[in-house]
């Protein structure tokens, strides 16, 4: 029945399921303490392409992961995106006043109210991942677990995140801002599908990963493409951001046509890792397309 479902049903068939799973784990706005609860619900439902999600269920597909466990994971690691969204827009970070369309957190509340919004997120995430008896191999929620820390922390998005904000008014080269830019969104994308991939054997598992390193360095190529040529009302989020702050992005450094030509590369080489599995790859080989064709 999945397998028949075009890509844009089964895109929406999961966007739901995934909405349903946050709108479960996240606290009642009615509990105590209810500001905070009510700012985390603003901060991570109904918004959101939901791609970090989508990703780890179309590796599950491949690889036969056990749905309880990975439905915990797509949610956990959405958790960990929102929680990054809510903090990276703070004066302190990126200091932005719109996203995903609505005030960010800390203009909708406040900046203390943000900072614990994140705070939350990134434990009900682990929370979330660590539920016992998810599944019968403890081995590959472990794992899960894992892989979602390594890429959250100082050696994925925290430190890509670092690196970043230590970057405003500087020239970086073309190898530092690619280690910039897999920190910062390449890890937490990477860690979506190999979470989702947990279940697969090894020959499945190297060719996630493959697709999963080109396909998050594209996700950030495109994004930096999407700040020079979208609008704000289109992307839901300041757009020319970067430019206005002299960050270094792909378009800076090497030109617009150059990035798309390389967004291009990173899309192909995604695909072909994939050409052993054929129809059993085909949502990753679908959402490699909807993330490098994608218009916000
Ligand atoms: C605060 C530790 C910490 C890290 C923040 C991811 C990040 C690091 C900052 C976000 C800044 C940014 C806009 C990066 C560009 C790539 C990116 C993550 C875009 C937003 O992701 P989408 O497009 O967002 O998947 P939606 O709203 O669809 O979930």
């Amino acid at each position: 029945m999945n397998s028949v479902l075009n890509f844009a049903d089964w895109a929406k068939q999961h966007q739901v399921r995934i909405e349903d799973v946050l709108d479960e784990v996240l606290p009642h706005t009615e509990s105590t303490p209810q500001k905070l609860h009510s700012a985390m619900r603003y901060s991570v439902m109904g918004g959101g392409k939901r791609v970090r999600a989508l990703l780890c269920y179309a590796a599950a597909e491949l690889c036969k992961t056990n749905e309880a466990l990975t439905d915990a994971a797509a949610a956990a690691v959405e958790l960990i995106h929102a929680y990054s969204l809510v903090h990276d827009d703070m004066p302190c970070m990126d200091n932005d006043d719109l996203r995903r369309g609505k005030p960010s957190c800390h203009k909708q509340y406040d900046d203390a109210t943000a900072l614990l919004v994140g705070d939350a997120l990134q434990t009900l995430a682990f929370e979330v991942l660590s539920t016992p008896e998810l599944c019968a191999n403890a081995n590959q929620q472990i794992s899960m677990l894992n892989l979602l820390a390594r890429a959250s922390g100082t050696s994925g998005m925290a430190g890509g995140q670092a690196i970043d904000l230590d970057s405003v008014g500087k020239t970086l080269d073309r190898e530092a801002l690619e280690t910039m830019h897999q920190l910062k969104t390449g890890a937490l994308i990477q860690a979506a599908a190999m979470m989702g991939a947990a279940g697969g054997n090894i020959t499945q598992i190297n060719a996630v990963q493959a697709y999963a390193e080109n396909i998050g360095l594209a996700f950030q190529v495109i994004d930096d493409i999407l700040d020079t040529e979208a609008d704000t009302a289109t992307l839901g989020k300041t757009a020319g951001k970067d430019a206005d702050r002299s960050k270094p992005t792909y378009v800076s450094i090497l030109g617009l046509q150059a990035a798309k030509d390389f967004a291009d590369l990173l899309f192909k080489q995604a695909l072909q890792v994939l050409e052993p599995f054929g129809i059993e790859a085909r949502r990753l080989r679908e959402l490699a397309t909807f993330i490098t064709q994608r218009s916000f």
